[in-house]
């Protein structure tokens, strides 16, 4: 059967991006985006959309026969600092919305599903530096409770009704194409919008906090290529650590500086401070590097770089 592809959360900070690059790989009908609510003109106008409910498991079903959907890419989430205000909301669209892909590939409904998982699966127990793929995980935040669950049920249904599901644990994405939403890892995205229009940044987090973080263009990347390898390649079907540079807020706003001198950074931690401390600093993803030959392309210094050449300055 011809791929078709439904992305659901096609407005969100990942699904935005995924959708364009889909489209661009598979063909504009052939990748039907999905939210919560409509998209902005480009997005109604790129290729099919259709608003949808992730948590409605019967609206899900009838659009996945509508289209004749092989793949789904469930990107609707609720983020870490967001959960911790909603934890039973944050608890239903995350679970819920699992299920109800999980269980059309159990019907053999579809074919393969993609979910993202998180480093924040991992809690204030787990190795801080360098965390290997299978460690101590005890995650502490309502949002890393659901995404530690989820890969639990996402092996339990590969294992034993065979579902094709494939899962990366991302770690802070920074784009400027997009904006994040209720995350602990938004600060450095904000940084650069603030240090581009102000000249100054206040960050809700500490100045030696460091947490794993990726370029958009690379956690894209790695997500098409996950779910296009042949799946023996994929040995593990909970989720697999994913990673690229590591930095604290004193660090990116020293790189940022190379490029506006005049920035100037200012400390406030607020209670995402206590999100980001039971994270890792640093991810080993040496087993998604060795079984589908993940690698990324962007450190600090080019990420910065890149953002700094393409955020436009705002007119206010
Ligand atoms: C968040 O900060 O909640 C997310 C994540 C690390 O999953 N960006």
């Amino acid at each position: 059967m011809a791929t078709k592809i439904l992305v659901i959360g096609a407005c969100g900070q990942i699904g935005s991006e995924l959708t364009a690059k889909l489209r661009e790989l598979h063909g504009a009908e052939a990748v039907i985006a999905s939210d919560i609510r409509e998209g902005d003109k480009e997005m109604m106008e790129a290729g099919p959309f259709e608003v949808l409910d992730a948590t409605d498991a019967d609206a899900v079903e009838d659009i996945c026969a509508h289209y004749e959907v092989t793949d789904v890419y469930l990107m609707a989430a609720m983020l870490s600092a967001t959960a911790e205000k909603y934890p039973s909301k944050a608890w239903n669209l995350n679970m819920d919305s699992l299920f109800n892909v999980l269980d059309l590939g159990k019907e053999g409904k579809i074919e393969k599903i993609f979910w993202p998982s998180s480093i924040a699966v991992f809690g204030p127990t787990t190795p801080k530096d360098n965390t290997p793929q299978k460690t101590v995980m005890e995650p502490s935040t309502v949002y890393g409770i659901s995404k530690q669950t989820g890969e639990r049920w996402c092996e339990y249904y590969h294992n034993k009704y065979g579902v094709d599901v494939r899962s990366i644990r991302y770690p802070g994405l920074i784009s400027w194409k997009t904006m994040p939403g209720g995350g602990t890892t938004d600060y450095a995205i904000e940084i650069f919008h603030d240090a581009i229009n102000k000249g100054e940044y206040t960050c809700f987090l500490k100045e030696d906090t460091a947490l794993p973080m990726m370029y958009m263009d690379d956690a894209i990347k790695a997500t098409v290529d996950i779910m296009h390898v042949p799946g023996d390649k994929i040995k593990d079907r909970s989720s697999y650590n994913l990673s690229a540079m590591s930095f604290t807020p004193q660090q990116i706003a020293q790189e940022i500086k190379k490029h506006i001198s005049e920035f100037e950074i200012a400390y406030e931690p607020d209670f995402r401070q206590s999100i980001a401390d039971s994270w890792p600093a640093s991810i080993n993803d040496k087993e998604a590097r060795e079984d589908w030959g993940w690698e990324h392309h962007f450190d600090l210094e080019n990420m910065v770089k890149e953002m700094i050449a393409h955020l436009p300055k705002k007119s206010y």
